[in-house]
């Protein structure tokens, strides 16, 4: 039998790391990785070299350089650099070592901050973007074209996905740059070792986001590189080709905050803190075309916090 040889770029992140589980137990499948100590993908002549000797079948870019709302805000140029690097290194390396098929992640954060909820993957490019994470996005979008651009010119089939906010193992729980979950589950966790009577959360606790348990992104990630390209073109159009990956519901941030104090065991009170941004008042997305392709999520939003929190309390020295 000929394995199917997969790059997933980026292993060792959270989404990296789902999507090797989720590829691994394939018999069919060589997996291929490399450390950060072993290619650094903002070098590009390294990153050709690699992908041209290593010649897989299809590349998954799940490297990127990611954080919540404070890291996007406080770090916009690494945040644009670093992922327009690692896109444009990735994908015309594919393309100049013939591989045929890749896909490449974005982000819910790609769509306007003020587009009709839940949000259709053909809003794209069509109002401004939220300031916060304005960098950021506009390299995912710049993935996404990247994408469509050689396939339109080469015939390649390069497919993207835009999840909607991610949690689950491997999260980072830096105190100030992380997402919400990994933030507020520290934060929380903290309170209660130390007796602190309130926590703070930022923002007003108004705005609402729907989140995404990584295990359920990688197999939808899954899903739509193993969807043939007839089946892949029925559902998407080539100057729109990106997929949303969400659950089709959400929550305010000041019910989530009181889902996250009551896994962890935090009873003191919530301060919401006004002087820290909001973002967007609303991202959820239409799921439509991954529902069509037969995608469903299955982790169950309390289980799934509960897991979180567990992995955090396992590898509490890893998240220091
Ligand atoms: O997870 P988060 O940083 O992602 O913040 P975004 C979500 C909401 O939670 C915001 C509030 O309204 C925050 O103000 N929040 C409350 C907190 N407490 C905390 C906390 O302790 N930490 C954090 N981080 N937030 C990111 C984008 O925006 O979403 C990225 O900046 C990316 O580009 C990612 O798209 C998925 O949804 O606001």
């Amino acid at each position: 039998m000929t394995l199917k040889r997969i790059y997933v770029a980026g292993h060792r992140g959270m989404v990296g790391s789902a999507l090797v589980r989720a590829l691994q137990d394939n018999p069919g499948i060589e997996l291929i990785t490399a450390s950060r100590a072993e290619l650094d993908l903002l070098d590009q002549p390294a990153v050709s070299d690699f992908v041209s000797r290593q010649s897989p079948d299809v590349i998954y870019i799940a490297a990127a350089r990611v954080g919540g709302i404070h890291a996007n805000n406080a770090y916009p140029a690494e945040f644009i650099y670093e992922n327009l690097a690692t896109e444009t290194n990735l994908i015309h390396a594919a393309h100049t070592a013939g591989v045929q098929q890749l896909l490449s992640l974005g982000s819910s954060c790609i769509y306007p901050k003020h587009a009709p909820q839940p949000m259709r993957e053909e809003a794209l490019l069509t109002g401004l973007l939220e300031p916060t994470n304005e960098p950021y996005a506009i390299a995912k979008i710049a993935g996404i074209k990247l994408c469509e651009s050689y396939n339109r010119q080469y015939g390649r089939d390069y497919r993207s996905v835009m999840p909607t906010n991610l949690y689950g193992p491997g999260d980072n729980f830096h105190p100030t740059d992380s997402h919400v979950i990994p933030g507020l589950i520290r934060r929380f966790h903290e309170a209660k070792i130390n007796g602190d009577p309130r926590v703070v959360v930022w923002g007003t606790g108004e705005v609402r986001r729907e989140f995404l348990h990584v295990d359920d992104l990688a197999r939808a990630c899954v899903q739509v590189m193993e969807t043939s390209c007839a089946d892949y073109a029925a559902v998407t159009e080539p100057m729109c080709s990106h997929i949303n990956v969400g659950t089709g519901q959400d929550v305010t941030i000041r019910e989530l905050a009181e889902q996250i104090a009551e896994v962890v065991g935090f009873e003191g009170e919530l301060i919401f803190d006004n002087s820290k941004p909001d973002g967007t008042p609303r991202k959820l997305l239409d799921n439509r075309r991954m529902e069509s392709l037969g995608w469903s999520p299955s982790v169950f939003f309390p289980q799934g916090l509960v897991g979180t929190y567990e992995w955090f309390l396992s590898n509490g020295d890893a998240v220091k």
